[in-house]
């Protein structure tokens, strides 16, 4: 029967860039930078394909939507979103020298704990939407994850992230401390963030590098192919070196749904299954591992999202290896993948986002924080339209999976 309270509606995937952040952008000449535009507008320039000659060479209007949490709660407000885990945009810290790194990081995790918990909702202006709840806002820490930094300093950002009420996670590229996360220095690091009990929000910022051709795309290419298969490689990487059968409750929260990932899971299991250098390194199939991941909605379309939560409902199938695998009857397989209470596993993975402040409208109001966004209308009509979905499965992705993977006292 069909519920009458509208559903929790909670962002996972949504950027900011504190003032103590902006600051440091602003005084670099290298990218990443702000610098200004012949108008006196600032601009931010993070991706090379942003600078030099071309279309995007000024880079992307960088406003207060980036720093002003009045602006967060107008977005939010504009499109129905009751609570934002916030995180730190790209490139995080990775551009500093290890002693700046760790004292950015303390800073900025005090600040996001400040940007969160001291939020309360005005109680006399009109209200164009009424949250759920008062506690609208929680956040990802920063690490200072770079080459050179000892072991020991990133564990006490672990420990700092821990204490602070309003994190609940961190956010990481996908470099690690500069040899990727698959590199053994990461272990002591992985240990710490599961005893700690924290989410690790996996992000892209490097891409790959411009291939197969030379023509100016301006940044498109590079956010819509580079930044998943990034992910995409980071994650086969790290799951092939065996990290989650090490940290087998590593809580990874992967962005825009893990990019390839799902599509080539099977794939990639023919390949490591007939590599004898690496088919038997893991205790399971490749294939499993896709069901330990949690993964945002940000696909942008029902198909591609329907696609996801059908390769992570059947993980479970895979557990094993290549001769153990005890197959789910292979006719019928999709109705056995279903839990107890009917729900397919792959759904209780999957979490709502935007990736605000990116992907503003181009045209329209010259206040993009008063209008409704089509990245955000699309990512919405994704999980409307999924395959397959009733309500439980939509309530769930749109913020319930959320209060539960990161505790939100909603
Ligand atoms: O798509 C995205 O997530 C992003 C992001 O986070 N940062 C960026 O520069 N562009 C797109």
């Amino acid at each position: 029967m069909a519920s009458s309270t509208r559903p929790l509606l909670v962002d996972v995937h949504t950027h900011i860039y504190p003032p103590t952040y902006m600051n440091l952008l602003r005084r670099r000449e290298q990218i990443p930078k702000v610098v200004k535009n012949n108008e006196g507008n600032e601009m931010v320039v993070l991706l090379k394909e942003e600078e030099g000659k071309g279309a995007n060479s000024k880079g992307r209007p960088v406003g207060p939507q980036y720093y002003e949490r009045e602006e967060k709660i107008k977005f939010m407000d504009a499109h129905g979103i009751d609570v934002s885990v916030v995180s730190l945009a790209n490139p995080w810290l990775d551009f500093l020298e290890p002693a700046e790194a760790v004292s950015a990081a303390h800073e900025l995790n005090v600040d996001l704990q400040s940007y969160c918990s001291t939020y309360s909702a005005p109680s006399s202006s009109p209200k164009p939407f009424t949250p759920k709840t008062q506690k609208r806002l929680f956040a990802f820490g920063s690490l200072p994850l770079v080459p050179g930094i000892k072991t020991e300093e990133v564990l006490e950002a672990v420990r700092q992230v821990k204490e602070l009420s309003h994190l609940r996670g961190i956010v990481m590229g996908t470099k690690g401390v500069g040899k990727g996360l698959d590199d053994p220095a990461m272990e002591p690091i992985y240990a710490a963030i599961v005893e700690a009990g924290l989410v690790v929000f996996v992000h892209p910022h490097y891409g790959i590098e411009n291939a197969f051709g030379e023509q100016d795309n301006g940044h498109a290419l590079a956010l819509g192919l580079g930044f998943p298969f990034e992910t995409t490689i980071a994650i086969a990487r790290l799951i092939l070196s065996g990290v989650l059968d090490r940290h087998p409750t590593l809580k990874l929260l992967l962005a825009h749904s893990a990019g390839a990932l799902p599509a080539l899971s099977s794939r990639l299991s023919s390949c490591i299954i007939h590599d004898p250098h690496v088919k038997d390194r893991l205790q399971n199939d490749f294939r499993y591992y896709l069901g330990q991941l949690w993964y945002d909605a940000v696909t942008y379309g029902p198909e591609e999202l329907a696609l996801v939560e059908r390769v992570v409902s059947r993980a479970n199938n895979y557990e094993g290896t290549d001769d153990q695998l005890a197959f789910v009857d292979r006719v019928n397989g999709r109705a056995d993948l279903l839990a107890p209470e009917g729900v397919f596993p792959g759904v209780e993975r999957i979490m709502f986002g935007t990736d605000h402040p990116f992907f503003p409208p181009l045209e329209g109001s010259s206040d993009p924080s008063q209008q409704r966004w089509k990245s955000v209308d699309e990512n919405l009509d994704a999980i409307a339209g999924v395959a397959g979905w009733g309500e439980g499965e939509r309530r769930k992705v749109m913020g319930g999976n959320a209060v539960e993977l990161f505790g939100l006292e909603i």
